[in-house]
């Protein structure tokens, strides 16, 4: 089923800019604005597709499926008929982050088996999912964070998901979140409450973790043709121009999927 891409023309907000750990800027910074214009809209060169691999884990019957139909089939698989996943599946939903075309890879896991670790290696976003009306599962979430993070916490985009919102009043929720700051810091992570059958929060949210991992993707670019200029600047004289461009193209190259 194709859908339309989602339109991000802006940094997207956090949902509350005090229950997060990551950036928190609002505006593209003008070392990627100038990237964008001089290197990803180069006339002479035709736009690489980026791709990131995102992650969704969490608690048998927490809402990890849901939340994947509500964002990719807005909602139209039945939720009343939603059982236990049976196998691990992906849904690939298109962006167009500044303009630029990006994907998102969304792993949708089953609850109740264990994932071996190396397939949350190369995810650059980490979705921990938790019911909302079961507070009593945070040191499950505490216990499947610490099994899949990195020892660096701040290699991956991590985001704790509340989900079933629609099942809670405003004060309720209110009351979950003071619950999470400590586990947020923890993690360094950034908290959004969703309801895959309301529909709230849903495309904010894909849209807020798309655009932080095209940016961590861009920022590696940057970073990597930064070094080989650097290098080929160090090594050759600088009439070489052909030198810089060939290790240019093939630095990228290895970092798009
Ligand atoms: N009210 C409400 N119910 C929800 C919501 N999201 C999921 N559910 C219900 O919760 C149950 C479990 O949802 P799933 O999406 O299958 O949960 P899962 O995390 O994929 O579960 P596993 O595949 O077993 O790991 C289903 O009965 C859903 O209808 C929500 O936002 N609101
Ligand atoms: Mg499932």
């Amino acid at each position: 089923m194709d859908t339309e891409p989602i339109l991000i023309p802006i940094i997207p907000t956090p949902y509350n800019s005090k229950l997060t750990c990551l950036e928190n800027y609002t505006q593209l910074d003008d070392e990627i604005e100038q990237y964008i214009e001089e290197e990803i809209f180069r006339p002479d060169r035709k736009i690489p597709l980026r791709t990131a691999k995102c992650v969704l884990v969490g608690p048998s019957s927490c809402g990890k499926t849901s939340l994947i139909s509500r964002l990719g089939h807005n909602g139209h698989i039945m939720f009343n008929e939603r059982s236990p996943s049976m196998r691990i599946d992906y849904w690939i939903q298109d962006f167009e982050v500044f303009r630029v075309p990006f994907k998102l890879q969304i792993w949708d896991t089953i609850g109740s088996e264990n994932v071996s670790k190396s397939f949350y290696r190369d995810a650059q976003a980490i979705m921990i999912l938790f019911d909302l009306t079961k507070m009593d599962t945070l040191e499950e979430i505490k216990r499947y964070a610490e099994d899949i993070l990195r020892s660096d916490p701040e290699e991956q985009l991590v985001f704790l998901i509340g989900c079933k919102k629609d099942l809670l009043s405003e004060a309720q929720c209110r009351t979950a979140e003071k619950q999470l700051e400590p586990i947020l810091n923890e993690l360094y992570a950034e908290y959004w409450p969703v309801s895959s059958l309301t529909g709230k929060n849903v495309q904010p949210l894909f849209s807020r973790v798309a655009a932080l991992s095209f940016l961590r993707i861009i920022h590696t670019e940057i970073e990597v043709m930064e070094s080989f200029r650097h290098e080929a600047i160090t090594l050759n004289p600088p009439d070489q121009p052909e030198v810089i461009k060939k290790k240019r193209r093939s630095c990228l190259r290895c970092l798009l999927i």
